[in-house]
């Protein structure tokens, strides 16, 4: 029996992980088993990266996206494999397209170059339907604002969020049978009704 693997994504502000928790709630509802996780992170491991990768202190584009890729591996192995080989869902709050849109897209490091740093560490584990919520850049800087702590990838502005949007579009291009593009303007209700509207139509 195997689980179903499902993944939201989106610049920071989006509103992802709020519809992460709602699709896992109503999934439950649904009678799912739902196992919840987030990136980085889910891990004791992971956690650790978590701290390092979002800290304060610089580096380089190519060691980020290393220690995303090892936090993931580590995730993959402990906590979705295994939940999926139990039949159960996976619903994660952001997987490897976040390494796509960030680091391949937006840093310039290439979408297919980050892809094949991560395939060793996921062993072929993709999602089966990734939703990305797609916002303009300055909606989401509104719904940040207010909200306390700033990561150091968040404190790079604007202009690296509207590089990342762009890569998001770019990964649905190049993975359209996989990954959708929802807008996410509207209500929580109105965004959730999008997100099942697009599990339910493609899964
Ligand atoms: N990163 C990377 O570069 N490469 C990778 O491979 C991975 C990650 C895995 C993780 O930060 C950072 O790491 C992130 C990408 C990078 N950095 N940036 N920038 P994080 O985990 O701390 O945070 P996040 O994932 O970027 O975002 P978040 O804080 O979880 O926010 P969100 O998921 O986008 O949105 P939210 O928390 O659901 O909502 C934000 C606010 O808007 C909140 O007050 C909500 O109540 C509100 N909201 C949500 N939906 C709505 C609607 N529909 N209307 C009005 N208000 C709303």
């Amino acid at each position: 029996m195997t689980g179903t693997f499902i993944s939201l994504e989106g610049v920071d502000g989006s509103g992802k992980s709020t519809q992460a928790v709602m699709l896992a709630e109503a999934l439950r509802d649904r009678g799912h088993d739902v196992v919840h996780v987030r990136e980085p992170g889910g891990t004791p491991l992971g956690e650790a990266v978590r701290e390092v990768v979002l800290g304060p202190d610089p580096m380089s584009p190519w060691a980020e996206a290393f220690l995303f890729a090892a936090a993931r591996a580590q995730l993959v192995a402990d906590i979705i494999d295994p939940a999926l080989a139990e039949g159960r869902w996976v619903v994660a709050d952001r997987f490897i397209d976040s390494s796509l849109a960030y680091q391949g897209a937006a840093r310039g490091l290439g979408i297919h170059q980050v892809a094949a740093v991560n395939a060793p560490g996921i062993g072929g584990r993709l999602p089966d339907l990734t939703i990305v919520l797609d916002i303009a850049p300055g909606a989401a800087t509104d719904r940040r604002a207010g909200r306390g702590s700033v990561d150091r990838i968040e404190d790079e502005g604007d202009a690296l969020q509207e590089s990342v949007a762009r890569g998001y579009r770019e990964v649905a291009r190049e993975y359209p049978d996989r990954v959708h593009l929802i807008p996410a303007a509207g209500t929580l209700d109105e965004v959730h009704a999008r997100v099942m509207a697009t599990v339910i139509g493609n899964l």
